[in-house]
């Protein structure tokens, strides 16, 4: 066995190594056990990143984009059998079952240290074990973490450059404290095996180890494992909330601002809506990004106020375009990293739903040629872009805040073809919780398994919560006690659909005129009527100027039906039934006032 790896490599490039002693006893124990070839302490320069690109074209890792179409840009082809988060190999590993609760797999912490250690033996021969030291959060934000996420993986070395704040940054906030509080994050791909695919979390630990997947949320330690999973149990011991949610800022043209926070699940919306672009008839409103996937809370003077622990977005291709989302597809035209998404004979990247028409001919997400007569689709549905956040036009100012942004609304919403209204609004805080609880959602391609299946995703944090639902719930009813000046709680569903199997709403830019009644609620200007889900805005509380849309799909998309409703109090109820006593009697009291107030209208 090789005692001491060469650092590697040699010529000055990448040396970010802390002088905290508790960070190089763990990256001794890991390159000991690991056996890697090289160990490379990553700073996070350009030069760096040049050697690292450079490096990744000869192991043909990266392919090489036409540089005048999209200015240095890569394409990278994941294995086939690893393309999306999965759910079934995540674990909670706390020392008891009941703190991971009824939602989370756990496995018992000694155990699979055990038997993660004997996967990771050896598991670095002849490879480089990179450390990178990443902070989440602004640099001046009392929230803001530190982590050092170790891997064998260049892929995840150039993707964690665009996504955290790495290098030296991250070094000095940690300090020499060896009692420091840091993330330790362990990631190999072993042989992208999806039998030996695991990605376990031991939030007491404050520790995370991957090995079997080369893919995004599976791999990026800093973004679901340790901004979700850890970030949300680190939340409630410290009285914070961390968050599956978008934050964007809504200025109106006399120079208002509100910010909202939004919880959509995966490949539900976050990533379009922080970037939306307002339709003409909006002249003069603004929106402004934040963040488009994850939110860090704390409360301040009675008041929410809001982080982006990321520092770039790793977001969905597919339907991504001029028409959707502009702001996206700016923010895609340089220095951005593709992953399974086609490759035009010109250079060019492409994807079901980009403008234009597509390529006559182009290389697949898997490598294989690919003409529209082709069955297979040309890029993954699950295929993502990982670009800086400085590259969107439309950032906001305050995104460096170290204090956040204060929150006039929170909105949660999931994919769902019936039952659920275009917009309601909560009657209070604790029903919010409610409507955040029960939330339910069609999965999508974000994680491997069936597609389109509605399940219940309560705060769409559903993969992403590291400890028990039920303290979750408690937590977020505890949190709004603190808050004399709370959001206002609304839900969203962009996704319903007639009988015809057509979306009844445009969504997008259009998502506007839901997002001004939302700001108008909050100045206390809006109108609504009272219905038993909440406060629903009626056809003439909405601005539907210059829309194009039928009168009959507005009445049906802003209406309740009964029955349906029936049906989904019933799936609430099985739901909380089948998370076996843990839901805080405050919610089934919520359950209760909800049936109590469909039958006072019969
Ligand atoms: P994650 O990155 O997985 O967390 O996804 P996300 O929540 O950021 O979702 P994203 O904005 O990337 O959208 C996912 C898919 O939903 C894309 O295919 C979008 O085109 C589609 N989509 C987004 N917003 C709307 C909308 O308002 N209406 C409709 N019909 N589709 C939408
Ligand atoms: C999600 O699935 O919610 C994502 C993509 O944002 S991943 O980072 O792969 O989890
Ligand atoms: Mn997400």
């Amino acid at each position: 066995m090789k005692m001491s790896p060469a650092i590697f490599p040699p010529s000055g490039i990448g040396d970010a190594r802390p002088a905290n002693q508790a960070v190089l006893d763990w990256v001794d124990e890991i390159a000991k056990l690991t056996e890697p070839e090289n160990i490379f302490w990553c700073d996070g320069s350009d030069r760096e990143n040049e050697f690292l690109i450079g490096e990744s074209l000869k192991e043909n890792l990266l392919s090489k984009l036409n540089q005048k179409k999209v200015p240095r840009s890569y394409l990278h082809r994941s294995d086939p059998n690893d393309v999306a988060r999965v759910e079934q190999f995540t674990f909670v590993c706390t020392p008891t079952k009941e703190e991971a609760g009824p939602t989370n797999n756990w496995s018992e912490p000694g155990e699979t240290y055990t038997k993660l250690r004997g996967l990771l033996k050896g598991a670095m021969r002849g490879r480089t074990l990179f450390v990178i030291p990443y902070i989440m959060g602004p640099p001046d934000s009392p929230l803001t973490k530190v982590g050092f996420e170790i891997t064998d993986s260049k892929y995840v070395v150039l993707n964690m450059r665009i996504m955290t704040r790495m290098g030296e940054i991250a070094v000095k906030r940690l300090g020499n404290d060896p009692n420091a509080e840091w993330n330790r994050g362990v990631h190999s791909l072993l042989d992208i095996n999806p039998e030996r695919r695991f990605i376990c979390h031991f939030p007491q630990d404050n520790a995370i180890i991957s090995v079997g997947s080369g893919y995004g949320g599976n791999v990026l330690l800093s973004k679901k494992c340790l901004a979700l999973r850890i970030g949300s149990y680190l939340a409630r011991k410290q009285g914070w909330l961390a968050e599956h949610m978008l934050i964007l800022g809504v200025e109106s043209p006399e120079g208002k601002k509100h910010y909202v926070a939004a919880a959509f699940p995966s490949a539900c919306g976050k990533t379009n809506f922080a970037m939306l672009i307002p339709p003409d008839h909006f002249k003069g409103w603004k929106v402004t990004t934040v963040g488009d996937d994850i939110a860090w809370m704390q409360v301040r003077d009675g008041r929410l106020y809001a982080i982006n622990p990321e520092n770039g977005y790793f977001g969905v291709v597919p339907g991504t375009s001029y028409k959707s989302n502009p702001n996206a597809m700016r923010s895609i035209a340089h220095d951005t990293l593709y992953t399974n998404v086609a490759l035009t004979d010109d250079g060019d990247v492409w994807w079901e739903g980009k403008d234009g028409e597509p390529p006559a001919h182009a290389i697949d997400w898997r490598g294989n040629d690919w003409t529209p007569n082709s069955k297979e689709k040309a890029a993954h549905p699950n295929s993502r872009f990982t670009t800086p956040m400085r590259n969107n036009p439309a950032i906001d100012s305050d995104v460096e805040k170290g204090g956040g942004v204060p929150i006039s609304a929170i909105i949660f919403g999931g994919r769902r073809r019936d039952t659920v209204p275009l917009v309601h609004e909560a009657f209070d805080w604790a029903h919010g919780v409610y409507l955040g609880a029960t939330m339910a959602s069609e999965t999508t391609a974000a994680a491997t398994g069936a597609v389109g299946k509605v399940r219940h995703d309560p705060m769409a944090m559903l993969p992403f919560c590291g400890y028990n639902i039920g303290d979750y719930f408690q937590h977020w009813l505890d949190i709004g006690k603190r808050l004399t000046n709370p959001p206002l709680i609304f839900n969203v569903n962009w996704f319903r659909k007639g009988v015809t199997g057509q979306f009844l709403w445009p969504g997008f830019g259009e998502n506007m005129r839901v997002l001004k009644w939302i700001i108008d609620r909050c100045e206390q200007t809006g109108g609504a009527l009272k219905s038993p889900i909440g406060w629903l805005p009626s056809p003439h509380d909405l601005d539907l100027a210059e829309l194009d849309i039928d009168h009959k799909c507005v009445a049906e998309i802003l209406g309740i039906d009964h029955e349906e409703w029936q049906k989904e109090i019933a799936g609430h109820k099985e739901f909380f039934d089948s998370l076996g006593g843990v839901v805080p009697e405050e919610l089934q009291k919520q359950l209760e006032q909800l049936a109590a107030r469909f039958k006072e209208c019969l």
